[in-house]
């Protein structure tokens, strides 16, 4: 469980988690991962587990635990490596990434015992089912909160909005959406296959929108995060969070290349380097 906040010991779980992603993808030999959307998503998730979200390894399945949901399924790799430095998952399943009969599959599949709550890889369903899950907790009065992490491109799919405005409707202030703006997507930068202004379109559904400029320092996002966690706006939550897609691995960043992509061993040496420098 959460008791405070230890700016160090996020940056420490988020560097851990980076290298956790590339030995993940590494392992994952010719299949491949999904390294830039995991590695720009890294400080977002590290700042949930261990700074933000109430949950207990020890108790997966413990009711009044807040609740995650990788709307970005492709990102998994951010998702696993929280999931192994929090306890959930030993280093022994994160080894087996992809491989057969793993729980570990490249879009999440749902293990709550491993905290796992949703399948999603589909993209948007995972933001619609997330919202509906914050709509069930508000029917129960039950006081857990939801936390979803999507994409910037993903934010193209309709069904991002029709669960937008519901969630409006339903005054869902116990929904937190975190959007991952690392300006790619699968084909090219966001702004080129759908220029939007995230910003002003959220907040025209009517959500409680904060622009986070650095959505890879630790010290910004929580920021956001702990002044929604005390607002009391009866709206739903959203955060854009500015990211570097591929952050950490210096010919990773800003590479469309490396959406997704199997890595050799060259460059996993390289890789490796450049994580020991950060
Ligand atoms: C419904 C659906 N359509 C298409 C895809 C294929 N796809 C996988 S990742 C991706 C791009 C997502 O971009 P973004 O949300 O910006 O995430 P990023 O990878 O940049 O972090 C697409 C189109 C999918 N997973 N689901």
């Amino acid at each position: 469980m959460n008791t405070g906040i230890n700016m160090d010991l996020i940056r420490e779980k988020a560097a851990a988690m980076r290298r956790d992603c590339l030995e993940m993808g590494y392992a994952a030999g010719s299949h491949g991962a999904h390294f830039g959307p995991a590695l720009s998503s890294i400080e977002i998730v590290a700042s949930l587990y261990f700074g933000i979200m109430n949950h207990d390894p020890q108790n997966p399945c413990l009711l009044e635990r807040d609740r995650f949901v990788m709307s970005k399924g492709h990102a998994c790799l951010s998702y696993y490596a929280a999931l192994v430095e929090a306890g959930y998952l030993s280093r022994e399943e994160m080894y087996t990434f992809k491989g057969d009969n793993s729980i570990l599959s490249g879009h999440p599949s749902c293990h709550v015992e491993h905290g796992l709550e949703v399948a999603t890889g589909s993209l948007g369903n995972g933001f619609a089912i997330a919202c509906g899950m914050a709509k069930a907790a508000k029917i129960k009065r039950e006081t857990h909160k939801v936390y979803c992490v999507l994409g910037d491109g993903e934010c193209d799919e309709g069904v991002i909005w029709e669960a937008a405005m519901n969630a409006v409707k339903n005054k869902l202030d116990n929904m937190i959406a975190i959007i991952d703006r690392n300006s790619f997507q699968l084909a090219g930068k966001t702004h080129e296959i759908m220029d939007l202004d995230l910003a002003a379109i959220w907040k025209a559904f009517g959500w409680d929108v904060f622009v986070v400029e650095d959505g890879n320092d630790v010290e910004s996002l929580l920021a956001a995060l702990k002044s929604i966690q005390q607002s009391d706006v009866a709206k739903p939550h959203l955060i854009i969070a500015k990211t570097v897609k591929g952050k950490g691995i210096s010919f990773m960043e800003n590479n469309l290349g490396w959406h997704a992509a199997p890595i050799n061993q060259e460059q996993y040496e390289q890789a490796q380097s450049d994580l020991e420098l950060a």
